[in-house]
């Protein structure tokens, strides 16, 4: 049960969210040319707890006007590149100052438990921008002699433009995060953005927007329109003032994305969804492994791109294994997300809850057996799903080859690398994957067969702003992160002078 304590809401989060809906557009805040709101709603009680925009087809063009008048312009994209770099820092120096509130608006919107939404979702934010920052002065072309002409003749060397309007749209998981890794990298690039958050999670990048009118971006270069993706989302897919469309989030909706925005040529990222194995390797000491197991499934109750969702351990340890995971029980039991105790929360809404439950179920109809948890927690009126494992499980199961995106694993033995290694690829997803083992050979062995995006050692869900992330096979299309990810938001253009 939750103790009325527990969700008592500081005083600067009550007035953040006793705000009047309006959307971020041109560097101020504007009304919606309709009144049609959506609810926020807290679901670690499932109250609501405040109402947001609901963005129409107006404001979302409004937005894309404004972002294209700053890129046209050039008031972002010619400042110096100091200058750019020294705004960006602001940023990151304005989420340090107001740390405490976003973490709480984050564990009040999300679920998740505020110390961890300080931990990673805040702090993670604080260092993408420090990071992101500086490509605004490195980004550079190259000089490049043609092959096929005789030296001297001609000067020729390449550009890195801006790519101009990005459309930004991100899910629910991870929503100020996100929100940071989609806009930081477009910035550095001298893009001007509009960002659409997740309908069940904009509370933050509503108080974000506060902090970037704050730090002196010029008006224009930063949008953020709120509404539903089939609506305000899909409006700015298809607009032709767009000139590059980010999204992360299920693989279905990327595809429509894909569809839509290659339509028109537009640059298209993906980051989508992902089932991605954890293999436990017969050497590794499986108490440690449990730990590191448990982690990469139960961290932010499942709702990660990069879960380690499928576990595979090596048959002489698989039994020792499932007891190390089980006995972590206690300490994953989810609570409100403003309980300091509090290391899962509930599932961000009760359509996820219904979602995770209905695999669970289907798991155990298709013959699965339960090793920990397999049920709802008690609540009053949170969406809380207990940890779970599921074992005697075989992939034609939906639990098996399904996004569950909760806090779900399925485990399966095996007998040798090849084996795990076919196992392991035996999914439409490539996002993650996580190895534990002290064996070297064997580590760099999976590391090469595994299709996907990257792949851990002794680690899992380890993300670095400097480090490409992004998918093989259907979990996206495109990197995000160092190099290549600000690189995705620039054009390359070849210059040729006869001399
Ligand atoms: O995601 P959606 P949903 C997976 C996960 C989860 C499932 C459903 O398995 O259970 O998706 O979640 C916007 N045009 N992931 O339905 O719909 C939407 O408004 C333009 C994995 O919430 O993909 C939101 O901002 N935009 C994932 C964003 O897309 C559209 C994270 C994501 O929502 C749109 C989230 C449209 N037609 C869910 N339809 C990950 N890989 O991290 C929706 N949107």
């Amino acid at each position: 049960a939750i103790s009325r304590e527990q969700l008592e809401y500081s005083q600067g989060a009550k007035d953040f969210l006793a705000r009047k809906p309006q959307l971020f557009v041109g560097g101020e805040w504007v009304d919606s040319t309709h009144d049609r709101t959506l609810p926020v709603e807290d679901p670690s009680c499932g109250r609501e707890v405040a109402r947001i925009v609901d963005a129409s087809t107006e404001d979302v063009d409004r937005a894309v006007a404004a972002a294209r008048t700053a890129f046209d312009d050039g008031r972002w994209s010619n400042l110096p590149p100091m200058k750019r770099e020294a705004t960006i820092h602001r940023l990151a120096d304005l989420i340090q100052r107001d740390g405490e509130l976003l973490a709480e608006l984050e564990a009040i919107d999300n679920g998740k438990p505020k110390t961890m939404a300080h931990a990673v979702d805040v702090n993670g934010a604080i260092s993408m921008l420090h990071y992101h920052a500086g490509w605004a002065s490195k980004l550079s072309g190259e000089m490049i002699e043609p092959a096929n002409a005789p030296r001297g003749v001609f000067h020729s060397y390449t550009r890195r433009e801006p790519v101009g309007v990005a459309a930004q749209i991100v899910p629910w998981n991870f929503p100020l995060l996100m929100a940071v890794q989609k806009i930081a990298p477009a910035l550095a690039a001298g893009c001007t953005l509009v960002l659409k958050p997740a309908e069940q999670t904009s509370v933050t990048a509503l108080k974000l927007a506060d902090l970037i009118a704050e730090a002196g971006f010029p008006a224009g270069t930063v949008n953020i329109v709120t509404g539903l993706g089939e609506t305000a989302g899909d409006r700015l897919v298809r607009h032709p003032d767009v000139d590059k469309v980010a999204f992360t989030g299920s693989t279905e909706v990327g595809k429509i994305i894909n569809r839509t925005a290659t339509d028109s040529m537009k640059r298209v990222t993906l980051e989508l969804g992902g089932k991605s194995p954890v293999i436990v390797l017969p050497d590794m000491d499986p108490a440690v492994a449990a730990g590191g197991a448990a982690n990469a499934i139960f961290f932010n109750s499942g709702q990660v791109c990069v879960a380690g969702s499928r576990l595979y351990a090596h048959r002489d340890v698989f039994d020792r294994l499932i007891e190390g995971i089980a006995e972590t029980a206690p300490a994953w039991a989810p609570r409100p997300s403003l309980d300091p105790q509090a290391r899962m929360g509930p599932l961000v809404s009760h359509e996820q809850f219904e979602r995770v439950m209905g695999y669970i179920e289907a798991g155990k109809k298709d013959g699965a057996s339960v090793a920990m948890g397999g049920d709802a927690a008690p609540s009053n009126g949170g969406y809380y799903v207990n940890p779970t494992v599921m074992v005697d499980v075989n992939p034609s199961m939906s639990v098996v080859q399904e996004e569950i995106f909760g806090p779900v694993v399925v485990a399966q033995r095996f007998d040798d690398l090849d084996d795990v290694a076919k196992q392991a690829n035996d999914t439409l997803y490539g996002l993650g994957a996580g190895v534990w083992t002290r064996d070297v050979g064997a580590f760099h062995t999976l590391a090469a067969k595994i299709k996907s995006g990257t792949v851990w050692g002794n680690c899992h869900s380890m993300l670095d702003s400097a480090l490409p992330f992004g998918g093989y096979k259907q979990s996206g299309i495109g990197r995000e992160l160092g190099s290549e990810g600000v690189k995705a938001y620039t054009e390359l253009k070849t210059v040729i002078l006869q001399l």
